[in-house]
């Protein structure tokens, strides 16, 4: 995987799957010229997954002779298999080979890696860390996600799991998390975990933007839950600034980039000792951060198979 820095060539059709929103564009030079958007269907199969993303590739005019680059909510492997680590967000994605029943409906090239990697890549390249050394981005949305960047080259693993900064300990969590672990940042900060916070403690809403809806209506209730949820995020910037001596965070997803929500994080980071504060940013490309990267990363690593292909048949670079 290389570093890209032209942004004049990402060009193509991308999809985002996450677990609210499934979203579609054409990208061109970079830039999201035409989107379009829809629920996602958090239960439903992959089959049914796969029809989705296609049903909304066609009203784009996308056909069979345009390569697809896909970034969905969860982890994809390095041999195409895609999984829920939160079984809670996506009830249905265990072990589906995405990327080979992606190739055979659109009957195309077809790129699939996680949201927030993809995000991070675009923002990291062409955004918000453009000049930084040591970034990374978490999405707080659905869940909480994220991926790391060190000298342009993203932090990968073969299980596709590197990145998922969800999933760490947070001291502001009891919760048993989707993932299986308990008292993680994602119980604690996501939206998932907002709504349920919020309606255990029985209040009557049934999202997490109804509680930031109420927290802007000057509910003493829910400014606290969010204000939790941004302390446990200040806390994982820390924590990933003490393993990776990170300099900047950029933060996006619905409630990364809710009115007020960096603000907050940004006053819990004070607590910490100056060593431990990143720079915190938010997304600059927003809600289409994982629209471009997937298509940049889906490039980067065509070069890089084009390049050790020819390594392999023995021609120097
Ligand atoms: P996805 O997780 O599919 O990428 P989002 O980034 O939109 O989608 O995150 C969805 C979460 O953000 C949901 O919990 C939703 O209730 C919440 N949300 C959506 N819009 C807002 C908003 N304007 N302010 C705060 N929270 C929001
Ligand atoms: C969760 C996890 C990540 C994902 C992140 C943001 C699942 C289904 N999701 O940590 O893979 O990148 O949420 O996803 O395991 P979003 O749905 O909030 O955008």
């Amino acid at each position: 995987m290389t570093a890209v820095t032209d942004m004049d060539g990402i060009n193509g059709f991308a999809v985002d799957l996450g677990g609210t929103k499934l979203a579609a564009a054409r990208v061109e030079h970079g830039r999201v010229v035409e989107r379009i958007q829809n629920v996602t269907e958090a239960e439903a199969p992959a089959d049914k997954q796969v029809e989705a993303i296609e049903a909304l590739l066609r009203k784009i005019g996308w056909n069979h002779s345009y390569p697809v680059s896909v970034a969905v909510a969860g982890r994809v492997s390095d041999d195409g298999t895609w999984s829920a680590v939160n079984t809670g967000t996506l009830t249905s994605i265990a072990d589906i080979p995405i990327k080979a029943l992606l190739t055979h409906q659109l009957n195309t090239d077809v790129y699939v890696c996680n949201d927030a990697n993809a995000a991070a890549f675009a923002e990291a390249s062409f955004g918000s860390g453009v000049g930084v050394s040591h970034f990374a981005y978490i999405t707080v949305s659905t869940g909480v996600g994220g991926g790391i960047v060190i000298e342009g080259k993203p932090l990968t693993s073969a299980n596709g799991l590197a990145g998922h900064v969800g999933f760490v300990s947070s001291r502001f969590s009891t919760a048993i998390c989707g993932s299986g672990r308990r008292s993680t940042v994602e119980s604690v900060a996501g939206g998932r975990a907002i709504s349920a916070i919020a309606q255990e403690q029985g209040h009557g809403v049934a999202t997490a933007r109804e509680v930031f809806d109420a927290a802007a209506g000057g509910n003493e209730w829910a400014q606290t839950i969010i204000e939790t949820s941004a302390q446990a995020i200040a806390a994982l910037c820390s924590d990933l600034t003490a393993i990776f001596g990170l300099d900047m965070v950029a933060l996006g997803g619905s409630i990364g980039m809710a009115p007020g929500y960096i603000a907050s994080v940004e006053r819990h980071l004070k607590c910490e000792p100056a060593l431990f504060r990143p720079k915190i940013a938010a997304a600059d490309f927003s809600h289409d951060s994982a629209l471009i990267g997937v298509i940049a990363l889906s490039q980067s690593s065509k070069r890089t198979e084009k390049r050790h292909t020819i390594r392999c048949n023995g021609v120097s670079e």
